[in-house]
């Protein structure tokens, strides 16, 4: 089969252009990888063009001899279509999950910039999940970046007020979302604290930089992001028209959502507030 006509790899370029038309990947922005099946290996096998072994900036032994389609460096997501075999690409990892080669298309290009984030996040959910997950997407999208510089950064004052936003908030994202500080991107730390996160959530958000999120596959990942992004649209809406909420959705309301919906809600983010101000003190929780 031609690698383009494989249902995995449109899979894959629809979800990235779909980032593309939401906004999330000015320029080079954003980056996307998915472990690949070893059956959907085997159909794509014929056009493999090995390459040169080169590090990949940190060490995932248990992604070794993996195959993952991943976005190029400094690629935009928009050309994913019109230049597919330059905008990203499939790798496979040596047998120590120290090296990567590419197997197909990144003519002229490396993978993404985030691979050390990438594949770490990878190793964490794989095992987190049985080998469940397989997609992991890194983006830029305004309102969630916006609410960094004006919510504590804790991960649960972002998990609480993006729950009470919309009501399908806390059934899609029940383990909350984790918050990374301003770090240097590309490297290993911002890797390390990312995985770190990836433990318990499916969503981390990398402080005035944009969001990662983890998944099964392409429609439910970027449902994720999707999800988040909306919620954090509201409130910044809310924010915009006053610093004090009127109503919202209470502890308690979500306690009884958890329980028609058949979901466990950690108690930690269901915390009493001081007060209806939306922009607090991480000190006014109680
Ligand atoms: O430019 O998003 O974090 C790609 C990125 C780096
Ligand atoms: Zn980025």
């Amino acid at each position: 089969m031609k690698f383009l006509d494989a249902e995995f790899v449109k899979g894959f370029q629809r979800m990235a252009f779909d980032g593309w038309e939401q906004g999330w990947h000015e320029r080079n922005g954003g980056n996307l990888t998915y472990r690949v099946k070893p059956e959907e290996v085997e159909e794509v096998k014929e056009n493999f063009e090995p390459r040169e072994w080169a590090p990949i900036g940190t060490s995932v032994p248990k992604l070794a001899g993996e195959y993952f389609l991943t976005t190029g460096s400094g690629k935009y997501m928009r050309n994913i279509y019109i230049k597919a075999e330059e905008t990203f690409g499939m790798i496979e990892v040596d047998d120590k999950g120290e090296n990567y080669r590419t197997v197909w298309g990144l003519k002229g290009a490396r993978p993404t910039s985030e691979l050390p984030s990438h594949l770490m996040n990878h190793e964490v959910k794989k095992e987190v999940t049985n080998g469940r997950y397989r997609v992991i997407y890194h983006c830029h999208p305004t309102n969630t970046i916006a609410l960094t510089f004006v919510l504590p950064l804790s991960d649960e004052v972002f998990t609480r007020e993006l729950w009470e936003m919309a009501t399908e908030c806390p059934v899609v994202f029940p383990d909350g979302i984790g918050v990374v500080p301003w770090m240097v991107p590309g490297g290993r730390d911002i890797a390390v604290a990312t995985s770190k996160l990836m433990r318990k959530y499916d969503v981390a958000i990398w402080a005035h930089h944009g969001m990662f999120a983890a998944g099964e596959d392409f429609d439910l990942t970027f449902g994720l992001m999707h999800t988040v992004e909306k919620s954090a649209e509201i409130l910044v809406k809310v924010l915009s028209m006053s610093d004090h909420k009127a109503q919202t959705i209470t502890p308690d309301d979500f306690r009884h959502l958890a329980k028609d919906f058949h979901v466990t809600l950690p108690e930690r983010f269901l915390y009493e507030k001081k007060s209806s101000k939306i922009v607090y003190d991480p000190s006014e929780i109680q």
